[in-house]
């Protein structure tokens, strides 16, 4: 297993991940105690740990390098793995789950909810930054630890097939939701169609930018750490910044079951639209500048496709704590689409201001 220094004080479950099992653990090393992240890795959602944990060295490594060429701190502004006994990236225990250990990232915050425009133009700046490091690492080592993460024509496609399946019998009740996502089925091609004739570049992208993925400094309040790096792939900026949008620009929680309390909020809109671009620096090509509100279109359906399959089926790929979570949290996606297909013209012009 690990051989954590000092002598074991308390293991706490720790953060409000959906996918992952993560605890916080405290040691105590002459006198001080000191903090680390243990996670058991989801078998369920990502087939090949091994493969997951060679992507995860393989981009932690490439970080450092350009951190401390920039004079940066190592251990505040990525994930650090700590290796087992074996000296291996994770441990495997008696029942065959698979497990691995960060450093423990002091001093920061990791918000479900942006404070206001400030924090959350900061975790875009972040974000994009964090994707223009990544601009030149070689992409074909990178294996896929979800295959068709974000082919949005192919959630579709799985969500059809639940429908008829309809394993729960759940389906009758939420006739509504199933209506809003089959109207929807010609854009869910949009940018998958673009990527295919080349219109928008494959990139290197994290595809899981939710801002309780982004540590902010307590004092400063920067962005200072991209963590769940679990699904770093070959991918599409535009996701990136929709993924961020739809949580983040959410003027309610994900699972917000009081609909009248969510909409998309175009003052965090802005403030993450102009820290995206400029934490980016100008990487970002015209055709991915005019489709940024698509992605966050996109990203907003696309979950609320994977929150609602995942309802029908039995909700056993998020973590839900109450019964109904998970269609709780499709709700939300897409009354949030709703709005953002109304609000379309004044994000693009917010775009615009900035690119
Ligand atoms: P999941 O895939 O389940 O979302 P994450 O890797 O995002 O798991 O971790 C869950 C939570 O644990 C994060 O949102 C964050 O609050 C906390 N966390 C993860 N890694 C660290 C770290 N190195 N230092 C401090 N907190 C962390
Ligand atoms: C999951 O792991 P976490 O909680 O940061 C999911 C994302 C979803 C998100 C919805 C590997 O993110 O794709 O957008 O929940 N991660 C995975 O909140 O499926
Ligand atoms: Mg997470």
């Amino acid at each position: 297993m690990f051989a954590f220094p000092g002598t074991f004080v308390e293991a706490i479950p720790y953060g409000n991940g959906h996918i992952n099992d993560t605890y916080r653990l405290t040691f105590e090393q002459s006198g001080r105690l000191v903090h680390y992240i243990l996670q058991q890795m989801n078998r369920k959602v990502f087939r090949k740990p091994e493969e997951l944990m060679e992507n995860i060295e393989g981009v932690t490594a490439w970080l450092k390098k350009k951190i401390q060429e920039n004079g940066g701190d190592i251990y505040r502004e990525t994930l650090n793995v700590i290796p087992s006994a074996e000296g291996k990236a994770w441990c495997v225990d008696d029942t065959g789950e698979y497990w691995r250990a960060y450093y423990f990232i002091e001093n920061a915050l990791c918000l479900d909810q942006a404070a206001g425009t400030q924090d959350f133009y900061e975790s875009a700046v972040a974000f994009g930054h964090f994707q223009r490091l990544l601009s030149d690492y070689p992409a074909d080592t990178l294996h896929e630890t979800i295959p068709d993460f974000h082919n949005t024509p192919d959630r579709f496609r799985k969500f059809r097939a639940a429908v008829e399946a309809d394993v729960c019998g759940r389906a009758a009740a939420v006739q509504d939701e199933i209506r809003f996502v089959m109207e929807r089925e010609a854009f869910t091609h949009t940018l998958m169609d673009r990527l295919a004739e080349g219109k928008l570049p494959l990139r290197v992208t994290h595809n899981d930018t939710k801002l309780n993925n982004i540590m902010l400094d307590e004092k400063t309040r920067k962005g200072i750490c991209v963590i769940d790096l679990d699904t770093v792939m070959p991918g599409l900026s535009v996701n990136d910044f929709g993924d961020s949008i739809r949580f983040g620009a959410s003027t309610g929680a994900e699972d917000e079951p009081d609909l009248t309390k969510i909409s998309c909020d175009l003052d965090l809109f802005e403030a993450y639209t102009k820290g995206f671009i400029e934490g980016c620096a100008g990487a970002l090509t015209e055709e991915e500048l005019n489709q940024l509100v698509n992605g966050a279109k996109m990203m907003t359906l696309e979950c609320g496709i994977r929150f609602l399959t995942d309802y029908l089926e039995g909700d056993h790929y998020f973590k839900i704590h109450r019964d109904g979570q998970n269609l709780d949290r499709c709700r939300t996606q897409f009354k949030l689409v709703a709005d953002m297909e109304q609000k379309e013209m004044e994000m693009q012009e917010i775009v615009n201001k900035y690119r």
